[in-house]
């Protein structure tokens, strides 16, 4: 039998770009949502990232999830539902579809054409899979349509996009994938571990330079899109470690008082003000579990890449 293939958009919020813009640049610390950096050439720069030597925590967690394959496929069960909460265009993906045989594939993804490329090059690979493609925002309460799949729901969240969330936003957001799974699910949960933080701070300026480019990228996006004239010369990128709030913060530094302008609306900077562009949360495992439980999931099972820099946490609701 052939799998079927399905495309569901729900109703799409993803619109408000210039909206959140004009709100976060108005905050007495400017902030624009990290979730925007992904248009065309941002994902693009963020899979150069990926494959750069300082940024190790995909590395991390593709060696993790390969060492440990069996016993991820024996926690979450095979045959079930597999949502997954962003595109399934990676080796990981591939790798859990291969290992877990669920009944139906579920990615969500705000990007219709990553969702699309992503559904179409598992459909090759995977004939008999049927996959049921979500274009949403997961970041918000999320309606997934009923589903045609049977057993038992997995949600699999990688990479460490929670880490996005402060940990307020990340215990609600835990809440609802509990309730999206139902007391019988599970989740796996892609968390980056607090280390050295010489070796995060690298991670996050690195030597060429690319960070400081997709981080940029949020101005020039923002040019474009809504009519405005950022200079990009006069921002630079500036990233730390903040180990009291367990955290690499991004900013984008105003290298002299300028003003920008994004359609009608003239915002202000001084010189070395800052507009934060993104926070990556590090937990320790204990740490992380704690949020789980705080959440309705209980940690069952984690596991780790050989040199302990990346964990993987699998969750049952109880
Ligand atoms: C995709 C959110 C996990 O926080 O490490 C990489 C994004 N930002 N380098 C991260 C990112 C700068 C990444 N996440």
């Amino acid at each position: 039998m052939t799998g079927r293939i399905g495309f569901s958009a729900s109703p799409f919020p993803a619109d408000g770009f210039r909206e959140d813009v004009i709100a976060g640049l108005s905050l007495p610390q400017k902030t624009l949502p990290p979730k925007y950096f992904y248009d065309a050439r941002g994902s693009a720069l963020f899979a150069a990232i990926c494959r750069l030597r300082e940024y190790y925590p995909t590395r991390a967690e593709l060696a993790l999830t390969r060492a440990h394959l069996a016993g991820i496929a024996r926690f979450a069960g095979r045959g079930g539902v597999l949502i997954e909460y962003g595109s399934g265009a990676g080796v990981k993906s591939r790798l859990l579809i291969g290992a877990l045989a669920p009944s139906t594939y579920v990615p969500v993804d705000i990007s219709r054409e990553a969702l699309r490329g992503a559904a179409a090059a598992l459909r090759r690979r995977f004939p008999r899979l049927d996959i049921f493609a979500v274009h949403a925002d997961f970041s918000r309460p999320l309606k997934i349509p009923a589903l045609p799949g049977r057993g038992r729901r997995v949600v699999y969240f990688p990479g460490s996009t929670i880490g996005n969330l402060t940990p307020r936003e990340a215990q609600a957001f835990l809440r609802r994938t509990r309730a999206q799974v139902g007391s019988r699910g599970a989740m796996l949960v892609g968390v980056d571990l607090k280390k050295d933080a010489g070796v995060l701070h690298a991670a996050y300026n690195d030597a060429k330079g690319v960070t400081a480019a997709f981080n940029l990228n949020l101005l020039n996006r923002i040019n474009r899109e809504l009519d405005a004239d950022f200079r990009l010369n006069r921002f630079a990128h500036y990233a730390y470690y903040n180990p009291t709030l367990g955290r690499i913060e991004m900013h984008l530094v105003s290298l002299a008082r300028q003003q920008a302008r994004i359609g009608r609306t003239r915002f202000e900077f001084e010189a070395g003000e800052t507009i934060h562009t993104e926070n990556s949360y590090k937990y320790s495992v204990a740490e992380f579990r704690a949020l789980a439980k705080s959440a309705g999931f209980r940690g069952e099972k984690v596991w780790l890449d050989a040199r302990g820099r990346f964990a993987l946490h699998g969750l049952t609701a109880n």
